[in-house]
């Protein structure tokens, strides 16, 4: 029987695999957008892959990624890149794989690693000029374990470690300004509910060499508490009300790739979720809704004025 489900999987086209007989949630957002990115990067690719929802995606022995998969523990994943990418070059030296039989290094993290424990080994990764595409699928907590809090998740969302009144009391740790400080080649925003964003920069990303970063903002219904068919919606939202800006860093200049011209309110997000219904009912809380608010107009007052 095992043997027919690798047949059957190894069959499927690789536009369809991620996904393919894995214990993930329906609309998964993070998935989206890694299939999204899958169909571009190609199968010619090792996936090293923090504990995480994610590494739900291979069961042992199988794996959907055509490539290779490694897994490694939540901080290491840009050092387990390291060793993966200098084993492929020792091998192109000693001449035992060809220029064409090379692979493409790319790490896959949540925010847990991304923004928390992986930071000490993603900045040594950077400053050795690794040559890798880096994704974290960023769903605002840790998702995996039943979305315990994380330095990515938003203001006020309530989560398992946060179910006070006010939800969390932290800020969403800026992770862009934070890869782009330490000058990697590239950085980029991008969102499953916008693919053709999303595309442009991962065809551009897949051009440049030495370390590239992509975080992808994930609703997740799981966790965020909303109806898996509503994760486009709520991806889309997240941009039109400038929640997530869709932008990208090159040699020190970042440009915003879709500017919300006419920002609609904050709550037309915020609403869409279960972690935040505490800000409208029983009581719609004015001040949390109003800071939310303030947070992202100053972003965009900046960004504007930049
Ligand atoms: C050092 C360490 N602490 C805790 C865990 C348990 N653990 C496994 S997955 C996970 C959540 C990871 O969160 P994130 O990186 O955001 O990925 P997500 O689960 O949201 O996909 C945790 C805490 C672990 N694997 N390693
Ligand atoms: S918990 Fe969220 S991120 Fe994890 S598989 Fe489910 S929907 Fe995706
Ligand atoms: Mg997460």
């Amino acid at each position: 029987m095992t043997e027919t489900l690798f047949r059957r999987m190894k069959d499927l086209p690789s536009t369809h695999l991620l996904g393919a007989g894995t214990a993930m949630c329906a609309g998964c957002g993070g998935l989206q957008a890694l299939h999204e990115i899958y169909d571009l990067y190609g199968e010619k690719t090792v996936f090293v892959n923090a504990a995480g929802c994610m590494t739900l995606l291979s069961v042992y022995p199988f794996t959907p990624f055509r490539g290779s998969w490694l897994y490694t523990s939540m901080g290491s994943a840009p050092a387990g890149a390291q060793g993966i990418r200098d084993a492929l070059d020792i091998l192109l030296e000693k001449k035992r794989i060809t220029e064409d039989e090379d692979l493409e290094t790319v790490v896959l993290t949540g925010d847990g690693s991304a923004y928390g424990m992986g930071v000490s080994a993603t900045s040594g990764a950077i400053d050795r000029n690794l040559d890798f595409l880096y994704i974290c699928y960023d769903n605002e907590g840790y998702g995996n374990t039943g979305q315990q809090f994380s330095a990515g998740t938003p203001h006020a969302a309530k989560t398992s470690t946060s179910r006070g009144p006010c939800g969390y009391p932290g800020y969403k740790k800026d992770l862009f300004s934070l890869w782009a400080a330490n000058k990697p080649a590239y950085v980029a925003t991008v969102i499953g509910a916008e693919p053709l964003d999303l595309s442009r920069k991962i065809e551009q990303a897949k051009k440049m060499q030495g370390p590239r970063m992509i975080i992808a903002l994930s609703p997740c219904p799981t966790g965020w508490d909303f109806e898996p068919k509503e994760t486009a919606a709520i991806g889309k939202l997240a941009v039109k009300t400038g929640v997530w800006p869709l932008k990208e860093y090159i040699g020190g200049k970042v440009t915003h790739t879709k500017f919300p011209r006419e920002r609609l309110p904050v709550e037309e997000y915020l609403k869409t979720q279960g972690r935040f219904t505490h800000l409208f009912s029983p009581v719609r809380t004015e001040t949390l809704i109003g800071e939310i608010q303030q947070l992202v107009d100053r972003y965009w007052k900046a960004a504007e004025g930049a």
